[in-house]
This record gives structure tokens, C-alpha cells and sequence, in this order.
């Protein structure tokens, strides 16, 4: 159970973070504000209540495979001690540490290059597997877009994980409905997820993804759940910013001053 204290914090940080992330994106003109904003309080969730993110080897493992909400990422890894808020500034500059989709050789903190979207399951199914051989006790999770959920690979990751009974392998999607250039119902629909997931032999749990306390216990079902799951966590692409909230347009746009002063007042006001 999250305190309501707990609660609070969580909340006040994921507002603080909204607000640092459309600075960032502002001063880098350059970036993906709506999927960052949709993610936030998954990444907080994992980062900052549940995942053991300890730099050992029975640390968890968080993957995030929709890379282009990298700023969000860097964000909480700042915010956790891998690298100092000051290096957030170098975002997208030549030879920086902080790429525009996260990179594990140059990253600290991150877990998984991503970027070229469905890689991020398999990946995830992998480490998970190979954990369980050395009987480390940690537990991968990987998060998706569901715009993500189009590439086949997730599918056959899915097969795999049900076959070889990944019980440490905990998906979350990022339910926003919205991708790149449309949404999903104009590009391409998927109704009845939570059937399509059960049926590749996941168990399936769903929550508001922008409900930090409807994230932990979906978090504990499916840590409770023996093999491998999802959680289908419902959000709004640039939650936070009203004019962004569920516009395709805000997908990966450079913010003008305008949207700028506008997205602080909503965020700060
Ligand atoms: C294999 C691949 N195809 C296309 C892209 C370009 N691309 C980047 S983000 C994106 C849309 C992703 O939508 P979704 O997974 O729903 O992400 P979110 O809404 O959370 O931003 C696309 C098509 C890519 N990164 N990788
Ligand atoms: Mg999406």
C-alpha cells in the first residue's frame, strides 16, 4: 500500500519533472515532449517507489523501449544520482553523453540502447531469461509504446516469454492511443488488447498510468502474477499541457516561445 504521504511526493515530483522536461525541450528545440509527458509517472513509479535501482547486479532492470521519451529518462537519471543535472544541458549536442534516444555504452543508468521501436521486449525477455539461469532474483521491466505494439516483434517476444515462463519479465504500455502521425484507431487499430496479450500467454493487468498509487498495486499484481505479464497503463499523450493532451502534432515538435510560457503557466501556475 503507497502512503498518501508517499503519494504526494510522487506527485509533486512528477510535476516538477513535467515542468524541468518542457525547459529542456525548449532550450534544445529539439525532442519528443508527448510521449515523455505520457510516460512520467511510469518512470517515476519504477525509479522512485518500486524497482531496486541499486547499481548491483540484482539491481532491476528497466528498459525503455520507446527511446525517443529519453529526456524523461535522463530526467529521473539525473534526479537518481547517475550522472549531474548540470549534463542534462548537453541534450542532443555533438558528442554529448545524452543522445536523443538512450544509448547503454555511453549512459549511465541506461540498461538498453533503444530507439528503432519493438527491440525493447525481446531484449528485456533475454536478460530476464538469463537472470533466472544465474538465479538472480531481479526483475526486468520494459516499457512500450502502443503505437510500439504495431512491430511483430513484440508479438513473438510475447510468444517466447509465455513459452519459456519469464516470471520476471514485466511489460507496461503506455496506453496514450496516440503514435507518430495519427492515432491508433486512424492508423492502426487494436481493440480487445488485453485478449490479444492474454492469448500469446501474458497475464494481463491495466491501471491509470497517470495514478501513481493504480501504477504500484498493478506493479505488486503482476510481480504476484507467476509468469510473464503486462500492464496496459491508460495515459494521454502530453498529459500535463492541455494543448498538447492528445495531439499527435506534439509527438516530437520543438517547442516555440509561445507553448513555452503557456506550458509553464499550466505546469507551474
Ligand atoms: C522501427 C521504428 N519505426 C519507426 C520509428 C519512428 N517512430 C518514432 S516514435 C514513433 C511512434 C511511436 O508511437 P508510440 O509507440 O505510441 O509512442 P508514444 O505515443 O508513447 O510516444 C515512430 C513511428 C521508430 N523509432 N522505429
Ligand atoms: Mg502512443
Amino acid at each position: 500500500m503507497l502512503l498518501p504521504e508517499r503519494k504526494k511526493e510522487l506527485d509533486a515530483l512528477c510535476r516538477k519533472l513535467r515542468a524541468e522536461l518542457i525547459r529542456l525541450l525548449y532550450k534544445t528545440q529539439s525532442g519528443h515532449p508527448g510521449g515523455s509527458l505520457s510516460v512520467c509517472e511510469i518512470l517515476t513509479v519504477l525509479y522512485f517507489e518500486k524497482a531496486n535501482t541499486g547499481r548491483g547486479e540484482e539491481r532491476d532492470r528497466i528498459l525503455l523501449s520507446k527511446g525517443h521519451a529519453a529526456p524523461m529518462l535522463y530526467l529521473i537519471l539525473a534526479e537518481k544520482g547517475f550522472f549531474p543535472k548540470e549534463e542534462l544541458e548537453t541534450l542532443r549536442h555533438i558528442d554529448t553523453r545524452l543522445q536523443g534516444h538512450p544509448c547503454m555504452n555511453h549512459t549511465p543508468g541506461v540498461e538498453l540502447t533503444s530507439g528503432p521501436l519493438g527491440m525493447g521486449l525481446s531484449a528485456g525477455l533475454g536478460m530476464a531469461l538469463g537472470l533466472k539461469l544465474d538465479q538472480n532474483p531481479a526483475t526486468v521491466y520494459v516499457v512500450l509504446g502502443d503505437g510500439e505494439l504495431n512491430e511483430g516483434t513484440v508479438w513473438e517476444a510475447c510468444m517466447s516469454a509465455a513459452k519459456f515462463n519469464a516470471g520476471n519479465l514485466i511489460a507496461i504500455v503506455d496506453r496514450n492511443h496516440v503514435q507518430l502521425d495519427g492515432a491508433e484507431e486512424e492508423i492502426m487499430p487494436m481493440p480487445h488488447l488485453e485478449a490479444r496479450f492474454r492469448a500469446f500467454g501474458l497475464d494481463v493487468f491495466s491501471c491509470d498510468g497517470h495514478d501513481i498509487a493504480a501504477l504500484c498495486s498493478a506493479i505488486d499484481a503482476a510481480q504476484a502474477a507467476p509468469g510473464p505479464s503486462v500492464i496496459l497503463a491508460e495515459t494521454v499523450k502530453g498529459k500535463g499541457v492541455s494543448f498538447m493532451e492528445g495531439k499527435n502534432i506534439w509527438h516530437g515538435r520543438p517547442i516555440d516561445r509561445e507553448s513555452f510560457t503557456a506550458a509553464l503557466r499550466e505546469l507551474e501556475g
